[in-house]
């Protein structure tokens, strides 16, 4: 441990009360620069369970840092993972609020839905795809607690990856018989396009994705259960909104999911 006991939840409640007051924030490693990726993880989990004692109840999990662009962004070599929680999940035909975020950006996902638990340390692709029983379009809001969206890895991992909200697409398909491996993509804000992309680029195929982060949470004991959405991690960088905007994110094959911006009055 490079932190002292009992640090832990101070910064726990600095990024519970960040979120809830929508407030941003000086990133942890400002003040604790020694901060390893394994006490960002526990801080995480603490985070979570902090609020759990609030009301909310885990949905899932999302990964992060998953295209080799990002990762080369941010100087590391490995994806990341947070938790998903049921309250945030939005509605495609529901306008979120802007002023519930703090400088939100939207990106393009594929969402896994999880049948059967799956726990272990050399899970593969194959074994995702083998409890999936659908994959379906998303889009992930993320909107980092840290001052200007600025973070080092160990921070936006104690931040839960910076996660927010999530919109789910309604055309839920088997992964069996889909090139889920090689499926285009364009976003459009407003009706003019923002980003094209392919699933290529979370790690190659989004099961290898999910089969890391299920890896990752083996090493910790964890798995995943029946039940569980996850977001296999962005297909393009993600793109800023404001209040009145649309987004709009289609996929071959898997079809569309949009969410609109409530204007302020
Ligand atoms: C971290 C979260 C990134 C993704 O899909 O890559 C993420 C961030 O960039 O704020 O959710
Ligand atoms: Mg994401």
């Amino acid at each position: 441990m490079t932190i002292m006991k009992g640090v832990d939840l101070e910064i726990v409640e600095y990024l519970f009360s960040a979120e809830k007051e929508c407030r941003e924030v000086m990133k942890v490693t400002d003040r604790y620069p020694e901060l390893t990726f394994d006490e960002a993880y526990s801080i995480q989990e603490k985070l979570i369970q902090r609020r759990e004692m609030d009301g909310v109840r885990k949905i899932g999990l999302k990964l992060g840092l998953t295209s080799k662009a990002k990762q080369e962004m941010m100087g590391v070599h490995e994806a990341i993972y947070g938790y998903l929680t049921d309250d945030m999940l939005a509605l495609e035909w529901e306008p979120v609020d802007f002023t519930d975020f703090i400088h939100p950006k939207a990106e393009p996902e594929i969402a896994f839905f999880i049948n059967e638990e799956l726990q272990g340390t050399n899970v593969t692709a194959e074994d995702v795809l083998r409890v999936t029983k659908f994959v379906a379009p998303a889009i992930e809001i993320i909107d980092s607690r840290y001052l200007n969206f600025k973070f080092t890895l160990a921070d936006v991992i104690a931040d839960n990856c910076s996660s927010s909200k999530l919109i789910i697409g309604s055309k839920w398909m088997s992964p069996a018989g889909l090139e889920l491996g090689q499926l285009g993509m364009v976003m459009t804000k407003n009706g003019q396009v923002v980003q094209t992309g392919s699933s290529a680029a979370v790690l190659g195929h989004p099961a290898v994705s999910v089969a890391w982060a299920v890896n990752k949470l083996g090493e910790r004991g964890k798995g995943i259960n029946k039940g569980d959405v996850i977001l296999s991690g962005a297909v393009s960088e993600a793109i800023s909104f404001e209040q009145n905007d649309t987004i709009l994110v289609q996929f071959a094959e898997l079809g569309g999911v949009s969410f609109s911006c409530k204007s302020s009055t």
